[in-house]
């Protein structure tokens, strides 16, 4: 497997990074998970632009215009023969001191991996539970900003892991559930289609912007809008969505039975409909 690493593609024994960087002492850096599809990277112009927003926030000037990221991402592809694969790319704030001033970090470290990897949590419905780890609020740290801070997602899913389940919901500081430890969130009620608004502290999920203009394509009617644990627990289907899991039923939170332990018929209708989009809603990988 060769990897990227500032500039030169390097064999994973080779990809090293200085204990000094900032994105191994601090979490200082950002990233994104992005997936291709038979030789399609998914809405990868959108991973970009969500990337370079996260710097922007942070302040980390990235010393590679929007389209050689673009262009080290499909290089990725090319030097390992890959077509369909997850891909993880990310730059830190780079080589500094034992001080956190980021103004002692020179140039941002970037590298990007490029692995074949199948759904991360499988295809089957899933369990989760409610944790008592609440997500960040936004004033504290912009869980929009998809930043090398994860702990809080971390220590969510230990709370699952404990108790056996799949997957951790979070809530905000006011008791609305907000996402997964690595993905949003999505009920059906009556044929309206609900998940969490990006005003909340959410993740933009590249996916969930694909589920929502997929089902409003289907005609189905889609709200954003606040959701309470009561939405969840009488939900007539519930599913999350993320790069790495892709579109996955809940048949469990909580201990409540969500549809019987089926797969709902919008659920269905969303998951088909997205096979068939990841391979035309991206940037192609090789000329054909
Ligand atoms: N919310 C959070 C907090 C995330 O980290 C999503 C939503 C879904 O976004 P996309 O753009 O992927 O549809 C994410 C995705 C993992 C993992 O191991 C998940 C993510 C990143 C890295 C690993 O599940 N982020």
């Amino acid at each position: 497997m060769k990897i990227y690493l500032n500039g030169k593609f390097v064999e994973e024994e080779d990809a090293k990074v200085s204990v000094f960087d900032h994105g191994l002492l601090y979490g200082d850096g950002i990233f994104e998970g992005i997936r291709a599809y038979d030789g399609v990277v998914f809405m990868l112009k959108e991973h970009i632009d969500r990337l370079y927003d996260s710097a922007k926030s942070l302040c980390i000037d990235i010393p590679l215009t929007k389209e050689e990221m673009i262009d080290v991402v499909l290089e990725t592809l090319r030097v390992n023969n890959l077509r369909d694969a997850y891909i993880r790319l990310v730059i830190t704030r780079g080589v500094g001191d034992l001080g956190l001033d980021p103004r002692k970090c020179e140039k941002p470290t970037i590298f990007c991996i490029a692995i074949p990897m199948p759904p991360l949590l499988g295809e089957d419905g899933i369990r989760v539970i409610t944790v008592s780890v609440r997500r960040l609020p936004v004033d504290v740290l912009n869980p929009a900003v998809k930043s090398l801070n994860y702990l809080n997602s971390v220590l969510a899913k230990i709370q699952a892991n404990y108790a056996g389940v799949d997957e951790a919901f979070l809530l905000d500081d006011k008791g609305f559930v907000v996402e997964g430890t690595g993905d949003n969130i999505f009920i059906v009620k009556n044929n309206v289609l609900k998940t969490p608004p990006v005003y909340q502290s959410i993740l933009k999920g590249i996916t969930r912007d694909a589920v929502i203009k997929l089902a409003k394509e289907e005609g189905i009617k889609v709200i954003e809008e606040p959701l309470t644990l009561h939405d969840l627990y009488t939900a007539d289907e519930l599913f999350i969505t993320g790069t790495a899991a892709e579109i996955v039923p809940v048949f469990e939170i909580d201990g409540r039975v969500i549809n019987n332990k089926q797969v709902g018929e919008i659920t269905k209708k969303l998951k088909e409909k997205f096979k068939e989009i990841r391979t035309k809603w991206g940037i192609k990988v090789y000329d054909e």
